[in-house]
């Protein structure tokens, strides 16, 4: 929305509910430095001001849930891609084609299939987790190397993961746990691992942050994230679990109802080029691109050399699905912290 209209709209005391036809309102689930180098470079290219809010992806998700009678949302860019397909079942978001859609890998293109075209893969990336070399070394912990390693009662008080029902990253892990373990077995780990966490943060990246800036000893995150704390020079190492691991296909989706329709088209036609997409490693975002002549960097985790679970994503997004794990973490996890 252009500052005029938002001031005039301030001024007469109403919150702006409209936007002119050259607008694009923008929920961007990504790292703040890659939303903003994003929203830059179309504008830079384009005749569209964009309006961008950073958002973690279950918040993004309630957000579209809250506006559906009254989208405020054109488009709703990057997030793991749970949420989306959630989004897409709930009918928030409206199907579209891109007529970049036989540029992308197949993981992208079938996570638009699995969406009737409501959502594309943008991106995609694996669990892990990164910790401080020099914390674990100075208490003497050994390197955890697999998800049973986190529950050893020597970490106590030295791993964070975010919320699963703000974050993505985190509902990953718990989807990801369940599969691993089935969900009862998921949920007892899950409270061995509660007795280790120091803190369940909103945003999925924020733990290994932490563990980047001595905050705590291990951040369970996409090893993506932590390969950019690692790349800035912070005393991290990434860790691809033993056992098995789920991944992201990071994802975006025009919402239902969008005002600026075209304008979203235009964006999400752009997003899924190599141009766009050869822009994740200057703002350190090191996933793999969905476009298949994008070049990702070589400190993107090959997916190829982590042993990966074969994610069930149309299962997992589905909403009664997804609610009813989020409800359960809440009731014995959350809860219990
Ligand atoms: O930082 C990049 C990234 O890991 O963030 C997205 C994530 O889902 C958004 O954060 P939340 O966990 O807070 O929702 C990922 O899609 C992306 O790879």
């Amino acid at each position: 929305m252009k500052t005029t209209n938002l001031l005039l709209g301030l001024a007469v005391g109403l919150a702006p509910t409209v936007a002119s036809a050259d607008d694009l309102n923008l929920v961007c689930s990504a790292d703040i430095v890659i939303c903003e180098l994003i929203v830059e470079r179309f504008e830079k290219t384009h005749d569209i001001d964009v309006n961008m809010v950073r958002l973690s992806s279950g918040e993004a998700y309630a957000k579209l849930r809250a506006e559906a009678r009254n989208p405020q949302t054109d488009l709703w860019w990057a997030g793991s891609g749970d949420p989306h397909l959630q989004a897409a079942n709930d009918k928030l978001t409206q199907p579209y084609e891109s007529p970049r859609l036989s540029e992308l890998h197949d993981w992208a293109v079938k996570q638009a299939e699995n969406a009737d075209y409501r959502t594309v893969g943008v991106y995609s990336g694996a669990l892990g987790w990164g910790y401080n070399t020099e914390i674990l070394a100075k208490k003497g912990i050994e390197a955890p190397q697999c998800w049973a390693d986190l529950t050893d009662p020597a970490l106590k008080g030295e791993i964070q993961i975010a919320d699963p029902n703000s974050s993505g990253t985190a509902y990953t892990a718990l989807a990801t746990l369940v599969q691993l373990m089935g969900e009862d077995a998921a949920f007892e780990y899950l409270a061995q691992l509660g007795a280790n966490v120091s803190q369940y943060t909103k945003s999925g990246s924020a733990p290994v942050k932490a563990a980047a800036r001595g905050e705590t000893g291990i951040g369970i995150v996409f090893m993506h994230d932590a390969v950019a704390q690692a790349d800035q020079g912070f005393p991290i190492k990434v860790i691809a679990p033993c056992e098995g691991t789920g991944y992201e296909v990071g994802s975006m989706s025009i919402v239902d109802g969008a005002y600026n329709l075209d304008a979203a088209k235009t964006f999400y036609d752009w997003a899924l080029s190599t141009e766009a997409q050869n822009l994740m490693p200057e703002a350190n975002s090191f996933q793999l691109p969905s476009n298949r002549a994008a070049v990702a960097s070589p400190k993107a985790p090959s997916l190829d050399d982590i042993k990966l679970i074969d994610y069930d994503f149309a299962h997992y997004g589905q909403t009664d699905v997804r609610q009813h794990l989020l409800d359960r973490w809440s009731k014995e996890i959350g809860a219990a912290f």
